[in-house]
């Protein structure tokens, strides 16, 4: 079938709207129609060329929503009608990390899907009968994909896709890095890096979880309204200081804060971030994700006097079990999504929506079909 498609040709050049060939679902295979998605900061990462698994010509997005229309052989989870969320993290519930408890890092189809194929090792895009490669198993700025059943999230058919799709990257990100990478508890002290809408859902999180005070740091102060409205007690931009940021958050606080979030992607700021953690029991979480070469850094003195460093992927979220609470939880206000959603605009004005978010005035762009 034909389908209306953003595609990047090449790193670093403007999305391309064209019409794509669809092949139909294989095995373990479902044919979704997006109809919702946003553009997350990923999206963004990967099209600059950052990304070591960047591959060219695909199509990206990764936080999306929409109704299954077609199964392929094997499949007995969705059916066609169902409305779905497309998962970056599948879940097999077979794997040794899926079957664990200690993970939501399914691997199930994770090789093939680092390398923007199916996992038959091909691809069911083409453009002039070339093959088109697809983006973190998801591949929501097409307006029909082809995704692993395992990489489906059924959930309400009452939900507004314009919303939950953003609990197919950003919101779930950090609201889960709260609850599960975290643990935050009643009263913690938590300091937030980076005011987008993974920070800000982190802010979300930690107001659920009873945070005492939550600090929260960009460089961009146009984000502070909307911080303070999900939580935040104390909002900092880092330029207003010639301190380094880890000792303004240290001195604000005594000994540093019992939690930090890294929400941004650099490795300076995920330094800060680990640096500004109590003594003795301090945790940083780095969520950004940082291009090809980078590495972080610290003295390992920060870490012998007690502070932990982490990593969350989707906030160690199993999609599957989890997602479909979490979207009623959406429903029912316990989760807020509306007022991530900054600006909506059709599939033909997606390059604009990168634009609005490297100029720092969106939190989440969402792409109707
Ligand atoms: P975003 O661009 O919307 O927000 C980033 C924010 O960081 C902006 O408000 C910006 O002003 C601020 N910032 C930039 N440099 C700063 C600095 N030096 N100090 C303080 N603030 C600074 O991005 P987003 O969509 O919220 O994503 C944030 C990061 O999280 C990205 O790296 C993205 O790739 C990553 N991410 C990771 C996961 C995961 O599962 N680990 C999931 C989603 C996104
Ligand atoms: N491909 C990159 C890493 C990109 C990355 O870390 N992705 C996050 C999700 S970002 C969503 O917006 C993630 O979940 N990683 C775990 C995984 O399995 O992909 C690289 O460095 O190669
Ligand atoms: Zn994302």
């Amino acid at each position: 079938m034909k389908s209306r498609a953003a595609v990047a040709f090449a790193p670093g050049k403007p999305l391309e709207i064209v019409e794509l060939d669809v092949a139909p679902p294989q095995k373990g295979e479902v044919l979704v129609k997006i109809t919702h998605t946003g553009v997350c900061h990923t999206d963004a990462f990967t099209l600059s060329g950052a990304d070591p698994e960047g591959v060219f010509p695909v199509v990206l997005g990764h936080e999306g929503a929409g109704t299954v229309v077609e199964i392929g052989e094997g499949v007995t989870s969705v059916a066609p009608g169902d409305h779905v969320i497309p998962l970056y993290t599948a879940e097999c519930r077979e794997c040794l990390f899926c079957t664990s408890g200690k993970t939501n890092l399914c691997v199930a189809v994770r090789a093939t899907q680092g390398k923007g194929l199916m996992p038959d090792g091909t691809t069911r895009f083409s453009y002039k009968g070339q093959p088109i490669f697809h983006y973190m198993g998801c591949s929501t700025f097409s307006e029909y994909t082809v995704v692993a059943e395992v990489s489906l999230a059924k959930i309400d058919h009452e939900a507004n896709h314009e919303h939950v799709c953003l609990l197919g990257c950003g919101v779930t990100t950090g609201i889960g890095a709260v609850h599960n990478t975290a643990r935050v508890q009643p009263g913690d002290t938590v300091a937030v890096f980076g005011l987008g809408a993974i920070g800000l859902a982190v802010i979300q999180g930690a107001r659920q979880a009873k945070a005492g005070r939550i600090i929260a740091i960009d460089t961009n102060p146009s984000k502070f309204d909307l911080a303070r409205s999900f939580g935040a007690t104390d909002c900092i931009n880092p330029k207003d200081d010639d301190k380094p940021i880890q000792q303004v958050v240290i001195e604000m606080t005594g000994w540093g804060v019992d939690h930090s979030f890294e929400c941004i992607g650099n490795v300076n700021v995920m330094r800060a971030a680990l640096e500004c953690a109590h003594r003795g029991w301090g945790q940083s979480v780095i969520i950004g994700v940082a291009g090809a070469g980078q590495e972080i850094s610290t003295r390992p003195f920060q870490l012998v006097t007690g502070r932990t460093w982490k990593g969350t992927a989707f906030g160690g979220v199993k999609g599957r079990s989890q997602l479909p609470d979490m979207v009623e939880d959406a429903m029912k206000g316990e989760i807020q999504l509306a007022p991530f959603v900054t600006h909506t605009m059709g599939l033909e004005d997606i390059n604009s929506a990168f634009d609005l978010m490297h100029d720092g005035k969106s939190i989440r762009s969402v792409i109707h079909y």
